[in-house]
């Protein structure tokens, strides 16, 4: 009979975090679970995870670790899952972790609208030049109020793209529409009618065509190798001069390069950006740009999202330590 997918411990999982979690959530693990903490929060280095994977039964790390192919071959064989803290996973090399039997989990649903409310808060800010507007007034240029003074782009009636309409995308066209934008998306699959019937969204099969008639961009789709530089330099040039794009999912999504020398040529009109290509270093051609709001990946930066998302790696471990399949096992083409 071959070997059950799922089996049940029969001691306490071997937990190591790799970052400090809220309080509550570290304090339950430490009921729970054999578990190494993170007290003083410092990105881990190679060596550290390398002695990690070593020894862990379950890993549980952020998008601040890479568990690459090199990593993962490097783990014992009693590393059994990795619970990432948070929804992205291409941070993890998930084929590595199938062939190694290592079931990969995160944490969906729970930061959704956090995320889509840092999104409108990109879509207000930038046309309507906020982080601008706060700057002038701290650093004591401003004289006063007059009727041509921090003139912005109104957003009503306007057309945002949004690509990748998953949980996340549909939370952005929900608050979006609310504003009297018309919701228009690109996604692998076209939603059923009754998901864009209430948003009234109009679905574009090629991204080319709809970065061409939109006026915001918002990208709310994972980091894959499909989407990786989605938005490179010929797409920018087929944005409108006049639009703005938005993105808080993954920096890798843009050719950091490209979009400097877009701004800079005129091709768009600004940028809102919660997440860079090569976090936390910033291109410094974005810095002294008053067109672009730059925020340090924020998206979820709730206490309530992120309790509820220490609470799923929590649930995550314990069903997987019951010997059962856990609630957000990461499949390889999420
Ligand atoms: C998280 C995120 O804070 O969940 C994600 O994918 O980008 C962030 O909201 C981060 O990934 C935690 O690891």
């Amino acid at each position: 009979m071959a070997a059950p997918r799922f089996t049940k411990f029969d001691h306490k999982p071997r937990v190591i975090v790799t970052r400090r979690l809220p309080q509550a959530v570290e304090t339950r693990m430490a009921e729970l679970f054999d578990v190494t903490l993170n007290l003083d929060d410092h990105p881990m280095t190679r060596e550290e995870l390398l002695a990690a994977v070593a020894e862990a039964e379950v890993l549980a790390p952020t998008v601040t670790d890479t568990i690459d192919a090199g990593l993962i071959a490097a783990a014992g064989p009693q590393l059994k899952l990795i619970a990432n803290f948070g929804v992205g996973v291409d941070h993890i090399d998930l084929a590595a972790a199938r062939a190694r039997g290592i079931t990969v989990t995160n944490t969906p649903g729970v930061l959704t609208d956090d995320t889509a409310d840092l999104v409108m808060a990109l879509i207000l800010a930038v046309p309507r030049r906020i982080a601008e507007g706060e700057r002038i007034i701290r650093d004591g240029s401003w004289t006063g109020w007059s009727p041509t003074g921090m003139l912005g782009h109104r957003i009503t009636g306007k057309r945002l793209g949004i690509v990748g309409m998953g949980r996340i995308g549909q939370a952005v066209a929900a608050r979006a529409r609310a504003f009297g934008l018309s919701i228009h998306y690109h996604n692998r699959n076209r939603l059923p009618k009754a998901v864009e019937g209430p948003l009234e969204a109009t679905w574009w099969p090629t991204l080319d065509a709809m970065l061409a008639r939109v006026d915001i961009v918002s990208l709310n789709c994972p980091e894959t190798p499909e989407t990786h530089h989605i938005i490179d330099a010929r797409r920018l040039k087929l944005m409108q001069r006049h639009a703005f794009l938005i993105n808080v999912a993954r920096g890798t999504l843009i050719d950091e390069a490209a979009l400097v020398a877009a701004l800079e040529a005129g091709h768009i009109a600004g940028a809102g950006l919660d997440v860079f290509e090569h976090e936390p270093a910033i291109h410094p051609g974005l810095l002294g740009r008053p067109d672009v709001v730059l925020l340090p990946h924020m998206g979820s930066a709730t206490f309530e999202a992120r309790q509820e998302m220490g609470e799923k790696v929590i649930t995550n471990i314990r069903v997987f330590a019951d010997g059962h399949r856990p609630p957000d096992q990461v499949l390889e083409d999420y």
